[in-house]
């Protein structure tokens, strides 16, 4: 097993067992066998494009991830889902289990659900959650927009099961729930990749009209390359610090006016550096000025139609006015808004780039392998005691001593 093509960080990263085999045959003068993959402990070390070579085995450890996950037993999804980083950073299809010896993230559950994929094409575990009818409610019932796992549990209690159920409940919604059941149909048919560059057409003319010279980058899946979203993510900054405050507000007054929102709630910036490092890195992300948002995106509205329609912003809200159900000309999309001072950028667009995953393995790498706490706000040094500064998201690995990985490689 020749490791010495395997850079400073990712050996660092590799399993003890691999490296302890390696080491223990070759002092024994043993012929060592070459294993089929190699691949580093941590996502963040990775190279993990999307979809993968082996989407039958992914897609089914994602469902058991999520079912944990709508269990509320986070330790056991977030031990399907690092088994499925790793299925989907291989870079060739997997033909036996034999071939994922050595290999880390693959729990012994995991490694069953795999081998009866192979052996079987189909694992009875993930068929039999999939038509679980505790699996189907929790699932339609968090697929409202604003309705988290606790809330649809107590509702799934109480034998809510369906949205015909939750309506004739009598449960008071909040503004965002009464949103996201208005628009469920909408908002449950993901987002196209055409789509999102119509709505950042939107916001890139919003923003520029209340703030000029502000920046848009577009965030979240879709800069990792994937051709559909739940959502859109945008970051926005100014590279003056401090022409972003109140920011968010100027946005959402002017989609307002424009008519293209149906819901929005926004939260303003409540980040301060303390002199004691970055604060706890899992409460980080809702510290920026923030909107969470639902457009009325116009059905036809190519990125070529929206440019046109902003330079006449009169037409769009007439358009967006007819809502006649069914053939409606509009549909709901989810947007979320962010708004970042450009000193805290870099560390802003690698947390809100995704994937979750990876986001919380380069969390978990820094804690762990540097001794760092990293938020989407700061780097810190704990040995150092300071903050280390970043202007792009390579000067993050390196402080991190990461090799680089592309948007496009953080799909784990
Ligand atoms: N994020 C995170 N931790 C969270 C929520 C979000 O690190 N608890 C980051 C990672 C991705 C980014 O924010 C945007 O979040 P989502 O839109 O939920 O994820 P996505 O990868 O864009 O997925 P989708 O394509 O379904 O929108
Ligand atoms: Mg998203």
């Amino acid at each position: 097993l020749d490791i010495s093509w395997y850079t400073e960080s990712m050996r660092e990263g590799l399993p003890v067992a691999i490296l302890d085999r390696h080491r223990l045959q070759e002092q024994q003068g043993d012929p060592v066998e070459a294993p089929a993959f190699l691949a580093a402990s941590y996502a963040c070390q990775r190279n993990t494009p999307q979809p993968g070579h082996n989407t039958l085995l992914t897609a089914a450890l994602s469902v058991l991830a999520e079912s944990a996950e709508l269990n509320g037993d986070e330790g056991r999804g977030l031990a399907f889902r690092r088994s499925e980083g790793l299925l989907r950073s291989l870079d060739r299809r997997v033909q036996g289990l034999a071939e994922l010896r050595g290999l880390p993230c693959l729990g012994d559950h995991s490694r069953r659900v795999i081998q009866d994929l192979l052996e079987n094409g189909v694992s009875s575990e993930v068929e039999e959650t999939k038509s679980s009818p505790r699996y189907k409610a929790m699932k339609l019932l968090t697929g409202i927009f604003g309705v988290g796992v606790k809330t649809a549990k107590r509702w799934f209690t109480e034998g809510i099961c369906s949205l015909a159920q939750l309506e004739t409940s009598g449960h008071s919604l909040n503004a965002a729930q009464q949103a996201g059941l208005k628009y469920y149909t909408d908002l449950n048919q993901p987002v196209s990749r055409e789509e999102a560059d119509a709505v950042s057409v939107m916001v890139e003319g919003v923003v520029h009209s209340v703030l000029p010279g502000a920046r848009v980058t577009l965030a979240g899946g879709f800069r990792r390359g994937k051709m559909s979203g739940h959502d859109v993510d945008f970051l926005i900054t100014h590279p003056d610090e401090g022409k972003e405050e109140g920011l968010i507000h100027k946005i959402i007054a002017c989609l307002e006016s424009r008519g293209l929102l149906l819901y929005q709630q926004n939260t303003r910036n409540t980040y301060r550096e303390s002199a004691k490092g970055a604060g706890r890195p899992s409460s980080s992300m809702d510290r920026f000025e923030r909107c969470f948002s639902i457009f009325k995106l116009t059905n036809d509205s190519s990125p070529e139609d929206t440019r046109r329609a902003q330079q006449d912003p009169e037409r769009v809200r007439v358009e967006a006015d007819q809502t006649g159900s069914g053939g409606r000309p509009w549909r709901a999309v989810r947007v979320d808004l962010v708004v970042s001072p450009i000193s805290q950028f870099a560390f802003a667009l690698l947390g809100w780039t995704g994937s979750k995953l990876f986001e919380r393995e380069t969390r978990r790498w820094a804690v762990r392998e540097r001794s760092m706490s990293l938020s989407s706000h700061a780097l810190y040094d704990r040995n150092q005691e300071r903050y280390l500064r970043a202007s792009s998201e390579e000067e993050i690995f390196a402080h991190l001593g990461l090799e680089y990985v592309s948007p496009t490689g953080r799909n784990a």
